[in-house]
């Protein structure tokens, strides 16, 4: 069995992985081929975003058949090769279960539409309330979070996209079918699963208005959602302690995260959490071109470790995932020095304490690709916001300029293998355009050069598993109000690290904890080649990143 605290787990998107077939979509058969890339890379789990049936209006997101595949990612026997081979190499696979909402599509939703009660209680089927919607609630993906059903003369709840229903976990026939679910792809021999917006099953009985917001307040965390969690996990996974398992919390408290992910409550082996991404907000507005904001980074991140920490909660570890733009053109520097900011970053997070989730691409510094037109977006909500933003009048440029930095296409946009046509991702056309600069930026390049990105990450992933200080350590932040500098130590038993990290251009001085005279130093891994030794006073250049050892 893995130790998950050890372990590293690798993201696919297999829509823009490697695309086998040359229909220009990644599928299964193309993660296949790629697995000995991985081990190398010496990840433990991959977690694959949705494969099912789906009308892909949202990638995938949108479930119509739970038990069946896409065709265009393959077959099932290609998906039971995939866990073999996987298993061959010490690699666990990891699902993603959709189980907040399904597709209109879905037989279920297509039988309530029908006229079927017992299928509409399946779904949050209301009436309107004075000729318009039982609530003012807002749609992630923008507009409203209810769309009408004329011959119904009714409206259903749709928390994403118009195309995406939010079922009813209140009914138990609903939770059964979903429990019956993830029980058959546990039979099929998958070791983990994500659990897609967990935290937004729970809707409260009575829906009301939001005087102030959007209406997530009456659903985020909502009344039931621990009860119904557990239950999920003595009904499916629980039963297989093998199994490990991360919920995606939106919008989330560290409180609700340490109970979601303490193992004492027997809910979920860990926990993602967005706030750390949010520094880049216009007070609370993603859809905004601001500076991140350095201090608050490290508050966020400082809470977060040491609060779980204390509550005995498990955090997942990410700075990419397919929704959000590349961390090297969001917080570090994917030019003059990608190279640099982009391992200075992976050491930032790896580090840490929890389990760190590495995104297809991001171990070759991958970024984002700056699209200049709006033909060339796939993802329906930078679509919807495209237009939102354009009806309140904001110039097209001003859009597009806001799209390059934040649209979910930023990371969706098909992985580099070489520098042929297509990034040796596909012979045909790619279902979305790829980066300009796979040319020089891509995997055969990066396994040639010892000083690549991708060692950087390889190195870090086995740190995690040679010493525990790295897996188990406490947390304490260094200088807190530093303005350039994110620098951290981590204690185990008789180790200990102290992990600097430079996050701007220019040269800067540090001061370094002082070191008791019995205690050695050294230092585990950098990101230059000749990085100072520890002493109390330290110069570090441009995202320069140092991860010191100290023992007796
Ligand atoms: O995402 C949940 C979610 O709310 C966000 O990450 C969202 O994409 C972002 O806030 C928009 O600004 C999950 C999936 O990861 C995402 O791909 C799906 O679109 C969404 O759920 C619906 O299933």
């Amino acid at each position: 069995m893995k130790d998950f605290k050890k372990a590293t787990i690798y993201q696919i998107y297999p829509k823009s992985f490697y695309d086998s077939n040359d229909d220009g979509f990644g599928d299964l058969q193309g993660v296949i081929a790629k697995l000995d890339y991985l081990q190398q890379l010496g990840i433990d789990y991959i977690w694959l975003t949705p494969f099912y049936v789906s009308p892909q209006k949202d990638n995938g997101y949108d479930v119509a058949d739970y038990k069946m595949i896409d065709p265009i990612f393959g077959t099932m026997a290609d998906f039971e090769i995939l866990c073999k081979e996987a298993e061959n190499r010490e690699i666990g696979i990891m699902l993603d279960m959709v189980l907040n909402h399904t597709s209109t599509k879905h037989e279920w939703f297509q039988k309530a539409l029908d006229g079927e009660k017992k299928y509409q209680d399946y779904y949050l089927f209301k009436r309107g309330k004075n000729d318009s919607a039982p609530t003012n609630w807002l749609s992630k993906f923008g507009g409203p979070a209810w769309q009408n059903v004329d011959h119904l003369d009714m409206y259903y709840l749709h928390l994403f996209d118009q195309t995406q229903a939010d079922l009813n976990w209140r009914n138990e026939e609903v939770r059964e079918n979903l429990y019956d679910i993830v029980d058959y792809w546990m039979k099929k021999g998958v070791m983990g699963f994500r659990f897609d917006v967990i935290n937004l099953i729970s809707k409260p009985l009575m829906l009301e208005d939001d005087q102030e917001g959007d209406g997530k307040k009456f659903y985020t965390d909502g009344p039931d959602v621990h009860s119904y969690i557990k239950e999920l996990n003595e009904k499916t996974f629980g039963k297989n302690k093998d199994i490990i398992t991360v919920g995606e919390m939106s919008s989330t408290t560290v409180d609700n995260c340490i109970r979601y992910s303490n193992p004492s409550e027997n809910e979920l082996t860990m926990v993602f959490n967005f706030h750390h991404l949010k520094v880049d907000y216009a007070e609370g507005e993603k859809w905004s071109a601001v500076d991140f904001d350095f201090i608050n980074l490290k508050k966020i991140f400082n809470h977060w470790q040491t609060e779980m920490i204390k509550g005995g909660g498990w955090n997942a570890l990410f700075w990419c995932n397919h929704d959000q733009p590349r961390i090297v053109s969001r917080f570090g520097n994917d030019t003059k020095y990608r190279l640099q900011s982009a391992k200075m970053l992976a050491t930032t997070l790896h580090m840490m304490r929890g389990t760190p989730y590495v995104y297809q691409g991001e171990e070759i510094g991958m970024t984002n690709p700056c699209f200049q037109s709006i033909d060339d977006y796939r993802d329906v909500e930078s679509i919807n916001y495209y237009r939102i933003l354009e009806r309140e009048g904001m110039s097209k440029q001003d859009i597009i300029k806001i799209l390059s930095k934040k649209s979910r296409d930023n990371s969706r946009t098909p992985m580099h293998w070489n520098h042929s046509k297509s990034g040796g991702f596909t012979k045909a056309t790619p279902w979305i355009p790829l980066s300009a600069n796979f040319d020089t930026i891509n995997v055969a390049q990066s396994l040639n050069d010892d000083d690549s990105i991708f060692h950087h990450y390889r190195r870090l992933i086995l740190l995690r598993k040679q010493y525990d200080v790295v897996a188990l350590g406490d947390f304490t932040l260094i200088d807190e109000e530093h303005p350039q500098v994110f620098a951290y130590k981590r204690c185990y038993q008789n180790q200990q690290l102290v992990v600097v990290n430079h996050f701007y251009e220019g040269i800067v001085q540090f001061e370094l904890p002082k070191l008791d005279t019995i205690l050695t130093s050294s230092i585990l891994t950098s990101n230059y080649p000749d990085s100072a030794d520890y002493s109390d006073l330290i110069t570090l250049r441009p995202y320069e990143s140092i991860i010191y050892l100290i023992s007796s």
